[in-house]
């Protein structure tokens, strides 16, 4: 294994660790208010369940950044707050796929099953969405009540929120169960959902915690972390609509539901503006119909105009255009630094899961 590699697994290792920490205590709060331990349990199993097993790109990322900004390593003391706002990140996402994958008819996540698909839990996965919330908010409070920038941290999670429900709600309202049509889809659409769904809360989101706690207050700073950020957030959510279509289950732990859900993607999209009228007939007939032998017409079309070699072209014209922007950036000191956006790129570059 290369230095580099088992670098990268040392960081990994390190941040995994903090996870058991934060779980004692979420479970310790609740055993305090006398609750029973089938009760406990319940809570233990949504956490293990849900929150572990991702890539942990975003709660990375929070660790990263805050590095990156110090110019060298944390304390111990920085490096635990650090980690467990990065595991806050996770515990937001974990709370966005339980019920995004309800409403989205998902069968596996992470190389399992969805969690409200598990036998006894259901729409109980509902519920547990919610304590996954909950137990942000919880964690935020014990350990950064104190902190100048406690009021920053507490908007920048329902901020985002809110912005993350507002991308499911075009997500959502662009693919209605029963009625299709494909004049109603557009690559605008595809950005605007991919910002708000998505990039926000996946890119933005873990660079801005980072941020707070390095004690950067110039709103012009944060400004430009989100110029940057956004841009890479949509391309992040190209490829995971890409990967909807032509990952593969085994790596990206996932089952795509993208054209059985008639979901308006960059792939369907693609295909609209470069098919024949023969190509568009069999879209317009199969696509979003909840149905295997549809959804295996509509990929041969999309393969016919061949998906993956213009997402090829976008992943490299992405690239190179946020790189452009990375480029851009004048560093001051005690401001942000190139490194971060490069670090955060780096870690979606032709992605496979
Ligand atoms: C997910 O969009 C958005 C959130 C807020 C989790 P998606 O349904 O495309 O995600 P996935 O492909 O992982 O189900
Ligand atoms: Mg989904
Ligand atoms: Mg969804
Ligand atoms: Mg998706």
């Amino acid at each position: 294994m290369s230095a580099a590699v088992s670098n990268g697994q040392d960081r990994r290792d390190r941040f995994t660790a903090v996870f058991p920490k934060l779980k004692r205590e979420l479970l310790d709060f609740v055993t305090a208010q006398g609750f029973p331990v089938d009760a406990i349990s319940c809570f233990q199993r949504n956490l293990d369940y849900n929150v572990l097993g991702g890539k942990l790109i975003r709660g990375l990322s929070v660790v990263d950044t805050r590095e990156i900004l110090h110019g060298g390593s944390l304390s111990e003391d920085e490096y635990f707050k650090s980690a467990l706002l990065g595991w806050c990140v996770e515990l937001l996402q974990a709370f966005f796929l339980v019920y995004d994958d309800i409403m989205d008819f998902s069968i596996t996540r992470r190389g399992q099953p969805c969690w409200y698909k598990v036998e006894g839990v259901g729409m109980l996965a509902i519920r547990d969405a919610f304590m996954l919330e909950g137990a942000i908010f919880h964690l935020l409070k014990s350990h950064f009540r104190k902190e100048p920038y406690y009021v920053d941290l507490l908007e920048l999670f329902h901020e985002t929120t809110f912005q993350t429900e507002l991308g499911q709600l075009i997500d959502l309202i662009t693919a209605p169960e029963n009625h299709f049509d494909l004049d109603r889809f557009s690559l605008s659409k595809v950005q605007l959902i991919a910002i708000y769904k998505s990039a926000y809360f996946s890119c933005y989101l873990p660079v801005a915690l980072a941020m707070h706690m390095a004690g950067i207050k110039n709103e012009a700073a944060f400004k430009q972390a989100q110029d940057i950020l956004i841009p890479i957030g949509e391309y992040g959510q190209v490829q995971d609509d890409y990967l909807d279509c032509y990952g593969v289950p085994e790596r990206t732990g996932k089952i795509g539901t993208d054209i059985l859900d008639n979901k308006c993607s960059w792939n369907v999209n693609v295909a609209l503006a470069n098919c024949t009228p023969d190509q568009r007939k069999v879209l317009d007939e199969n696509y979003g119909r909840k149905d295997a032998v549809c959804e295996a017409k509509v990929k041969k079309v999309f393969l016919a105009v061949d998906i993956p070699g213009k997402y090829t072209v976008y992943e490299q014209e992405s690239y190179e255009k946020i790189n452009g922007l990375i480029n851009a950036i004048n560093e001051t000191p005690g401001g942000l630094k190139r490194d971060v956006f490069r670090a955060f790129l780096a870690k979606l570059y032709k992605r496979t899961k």
